[in-house]
């Protein structure tokens, strides 16, 4: 299987997140994706290539405009203000409550702030996700892996892997949020439609729910979006992800949400994966882009599922049981000494070959009961 993977994510490296208002050390960094490369490297199963410049173009056709030309000034402007810090976070958000009574043109026909803490308010969904100063170009470099791995499967590969980071799947069309800035499956999906003019099914394996991509489709009823979650009240976004969000309008009836209690381990997890995979086969489409997350791992400190290597393997196989043609691309997952074995498992089983543990960093072996 090709990965497509390019040093330039590590342009993006955040060492520090804030949580509930205090610093803590970053979830989503550098070391991720290289222990990802590391480990497909040394399975002669993988072949690394490096993505190639796509432009603005496919990101404008999901993002706004404004959105995009905020992550490309935001560290400038934030060094012109003298901000004595070595990331960006927002000071203060358009919460809805603000404009309550007041028509939908007072939330969103405000004129932008100026001030970067007030911008990364008016862009940004959470305080959690630091803005540095190689950030866009990462961000671009990941939207680059998605559409390159979009071409490998174009051009006639059954399935290809982009080690996107960061990751994308909370980005909406005007908006970045929970480690995201572009959203890469999203650009991926609708570079798929515009190309071959079938419809394109997402299926979303991160822990947390892919608001983003919920929101960029949401009245689309060219893009299925299948999403397996954390239960949204327990855990971020905590606001979207509810199985009553089905979609509007062309869309109505294209989002399924599949949210599961905390602790889900693997058998209901597999049970839902079965769900997903059910609805999208009864939609037409020969490709199916998947929001891949470690994040569900047992040992994840974020976030709260309890899935085992091996059934990543499983999970692996039953997606590409689907006869589809697979882009997969790579969203969260943060217990770093598990993510080169759960990567391995997840794609060995998407091709059809066996599970063959081999072993954690930390020589732990959790991940082989
Ligand atoms: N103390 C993805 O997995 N908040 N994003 C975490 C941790 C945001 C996760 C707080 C989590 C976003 C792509
Ligand atoms: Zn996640």
């Amino acid at each position: 299987m090709k990965v497509v993977h390019t040093d330039r994510h590590r342009g993006h490296a955040p060492t520090v997140e804030t949580y509930l208002g205090l610093p803590e050390p970053a979830n989503e960094v550098p070391q991720r994706a290289e222990i990802i490369a590391a480990a497909l490297t040394a399975d002669d199963g993988f072949e690394l290539v490096e993505p190639t410049s796509h432009g603005e173009a496919p990101i404008l056709a999901v993002h706004d405009a404004g959105l995009l030309r905020f992550l490309a000034e935001a560290w400038p402007a934030a060094e012109s203000q003298r901000l004595k810090r070595d990331f960006l976070v927002a000071d203060t958000y358009p919460v809805r409550a603000m404009f309550e009574g007041m028509s939908d043109s007072m939330a969103t026909a405000r004129p932008e702030p100026i001030d970067a803490g007030g911008r990364a308010g008016w862009w940004g969904l959470d305080s959690g996700n630091p803005i540095t100063a190689g950030t866009y170009d990462a961000s671009r470099a990941a939207v680059d892996v998605a559409l390159t791995t979009v071409d490998l499967v174009l051009g006639g590969e059954t399935a290809a892997y982009g080690l996107c980071r960061p990751p994308g799947h909370h980005a909406a069309r005007a908006m970045a949020g929970g480690y995201c800035f572009f959203n890469n499956a999203a650009v991926a999906a609708e570079a798929i439609v515009a190309a071959t003019g079938e419809r394109v099914a997402i299926l979303d394996v991160d822990v947390h729910h892919g608001n983003g991509t919920q929101q960029i489709f949401w009245r689309r009823g060219d893009v299925f979006y299948a999403s397996l979650h954390v239960d949204p009240r327990q855990r971020y976004p905590f606001f979207l992800g509810h199985s009553d969000e089905t979609g509007e309008g062309a869309g109505a009836g294209e989002n399924l949400n599949l949210p599961l209690p905390e602790g889900t381990g693997d058998e209901a997890y597999l049970a839902a994966i079965d769900r997903a995979l059910e609805a999208i086969a009864a939609r037409p489409g020969s490709i199916v882009v998947v929001s891949l997350g470690f994040d569900t791992y047992e040992l994840d400190p974020i976030g709260g599922l309890s899935v085992t290597t091996p059934a990543y393997h499983e999970i692996g196989r039953r997606v590409a049981a689907l006869g589809r043609r697979l882009v997969i691309l790579q969203e969260g997952g943060y217990h770093r000494p598990s993510l080169g074995e759960n990567a391995r498992a997840w794609l060995r089983g998407a091709v059809g070959r066996p599970f063959e543990p081999g072993s954690w960093a930390s020589g732990d072996t959790i991940a082989r009961r």
